[in-house]
């Protein structure tokens, strides 16, 4: 399969055509970058690292019965996937108060929430990735009630996999973002990545954050801690 056209360039990765029209050729960069792209930095090994925990993450959901645009990994920093159309919503689970949740409702951080809470963040830099109602949704028709439903769904799903696998390595998952895009039949789709960029992963004994709060917070080294989460999901 060969690499064609650049369709797409985001922070953290490349989005190039391939011949099959149906497939896509990703690119992970080794770049880093928080709070809507004011912080940035260059990371070697970084790309390396979220292409191979991505991989190994869609395996596991896959092996759990949970589909998603992922084909397979190339290389270091390549995988295929199959082509969709991004719904411009961040879909956050919580299991635990952190991050945005603490700052805005109060709560402490660490804080073990009494069930797991979906929220939906609209995608879109200018206006910062507000929270968004499903009504809103609806009534700027990013996505129908229906869809809304299945992404709220699929996030509670994923959570229960996602949430054991962890546990069983000693890792708590705070929480997480997902993305969802829609196939060439309409059909919705779990897309973009799974990783320590996009999920908050401490570890259970000494509340050790292994997750992109490191960059954020200028807590040491992100690679060490991605690499940390790569052994423990079995990688090498
Ligand atoms: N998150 C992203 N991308 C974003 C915003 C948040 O992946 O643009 C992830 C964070 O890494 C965290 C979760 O795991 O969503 C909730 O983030 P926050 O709303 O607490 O900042």
């Amino acid at each position: 399969m060969n690499k064609g056209q650049l369709l797409y360039e985001g922070k953290a990765k490349r989005l190039y055509e391939t011949e099959n029209p149906e497939v896509l050729f990703v690119e992970y960069k080794d770049s880093a970058t928080a709070f809507n792209g004011e912080k940035k930095a260059d990371i070697a090994g970084k790309g390396n690292l979220n292409n191979q925990i991505t991989t190994l993450i869609f395996e596991k959901l896959q092996a759990n019965g949970i589909e998603s645009h992922f084909v397979k990994r190339l290389s270091d920093n390549e995988q295929l996937v199959r082509k969709v159309e991004i719904i411009p919503i961040e879909v956050v689970t919580r299991n635990i108060a952190a991050g945005s949740l603490a700052k805005r409702l109060g709560f402490e951080e660490g804080t073990a929430l009494k069930r797991p809470i979906v929220e939906f963040y609209y995608k879109d830099d200018t206006l910062g990735d507000p929270l968004i109602t499903t009504e809103h949704i609806d009534v700027l028709g990013i996505a129908t009630l229906a869809e809304v439903e299945e992404l709220y769904n699929a996030a509670l799903h994923v959570n229960e996999v996602l949430s054991p696998i962890f546990a069983t390595v000693g890792v708590t998952l705070v929480d997480f973002k997902l993305e969802f895009g829609r196939d060439n039949h309409g059909n919705v789709l779990l897309a973009d990545e799974i990783s320590p960029d996009t999920c908050r992963l401490w570890d259970t004994k000494t509340n050790q954050k292994l997750d992109k709060d490191v960059f954020r917070r200028d807590l040491g080294s992100i690679t060490e801690v991605y690499e940390i989460i790569l052994q423990k999901l079995g990688g090498n």
